[in-house]
């Protein structure tokens, strides 16, 4: 497409400025600029206070919009202050300074609530349990050497038939790792969780009982790394800051040995595993007679 032809010079014309130079005024322009660097740093610093409260309010409430409307109002209640209190009109005064103080305001604000919602400084968050499984030692072979009895699904090894199974138990969280193998009496069992937090762990518990869990809380203890190749099938030991916890009991009877897991973090939040269904529990049979 060919390009509009300009018309005459005639608008050209019109549209030429005289170009006055204004007088510049570098006292009045040193203090303008002085009076809003004082209001900016002035907002920056209240920033700071708010981003503490948006935090709490919004560990409190869960709500982060919540927080960030009373920061604003905030703002707003400043500025009327600062008219009323001191005679500093934002609004009309030099240089409106109206929008770099709000964005100042909102965005110290913002990245302190950011810091302060999270570790070292608060922990909204509970820990986190990324596997469960139940190790045996049996009594027949007596050998130290662990094996894996039961496994929580979501860390069973996927193969057709796990996948079966999963399926069709939909109620079940723990499975047999070998369907064909139960626990014994004289067993030793080892009940173990992948736990972690951001802010790190006060500890992790375990409750147990057989038929009904008692609420005896039975500290379980971290694993070292040469441990969990022993009782882990050589699996790696950790993801990123996770650990596994152990708790050893021995199957002094027969039946269903349920379970209950406790973990707390730094902040207080727990977060709890527990056997609830028959097919959840450890199962452990009677003992194979001696041959
Ligand atoms: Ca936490």
């Amino acid at each position: 497409m060919a390009k509009k032809v300009r018309k005459d010079g005639e608008r050209k014309e019109e549209k030429k400025v005289v170009f006055e130079p204004p007088e510049f005024n570098e006292r009045e322009y040193l203090t303008e600029q002085l009076y809003s660097l004082r209001l900016n740093l002035l907002f920056v610093l209240m920033g700071i206070p708010m981003g503490f409260l948006w935090a709490n309010v919004a560990a409190v409430t869960g709500s982060t919009i919540l927080g960030l409307g009373i920061v604003i109002g905030v703002y707003a209640g400043a500025v009327y202050g600062l008219r009323f209190g001191i005679g500093i009109d934002i609004l009309t005064g030099p240089k409106k300074t109206i929008a770099s103080t709000f964005l100042m305001f909102i965005m110290t604000a913002l990245a302190f609530s950011v810091l302060f919602s999270n570790p070292p400084v608060m922990d909204n968050t509970p820990p986190s349990i990324t596997d469960v499984m139940v190790d045996f030692d049996s009594n027949l072979t007596d050998d130290g050497e662990w094996e894996i009895l039961m496994r929580h699904k979501d860390n069973l090894y996927s193969n057709k038939s796990n996948r079966q199974r999963i399926k069709d138990n939909k109620d079940q969280t723990m499975f047999l790792h070998n369907e064909s193998i139960n626990a014994e009496v004289g067993d030793e069992l080892a009940i173990m969780i992948r736990a972690a937090d951001a802010s790190g762990l006060r500890g992790v518990w375990v409750e147990y009982g057989y038929d009904t869990i008692d609420s005896a809380k039975r500290p379980m203890v971290r694993l070292t790394e040469a441990e969990w190749k022993v009782m882990g099938d050589g699996q790696d030991y950790a993801l990123v800051g996770e650990h596994y916890y152990q708790y050893q009991l021995p199957a002094t009877r027969s039946g269903n040995l349920y379970y209950r897991i406790i973990v707390e973090d730094m902040a207080g939040h727990t977060k709890t595993f527990e056997t609830e269904v028959s097919e959840d529990s450890i199962y452990i049979a009677e003992p194979t007679p001696e041959t």
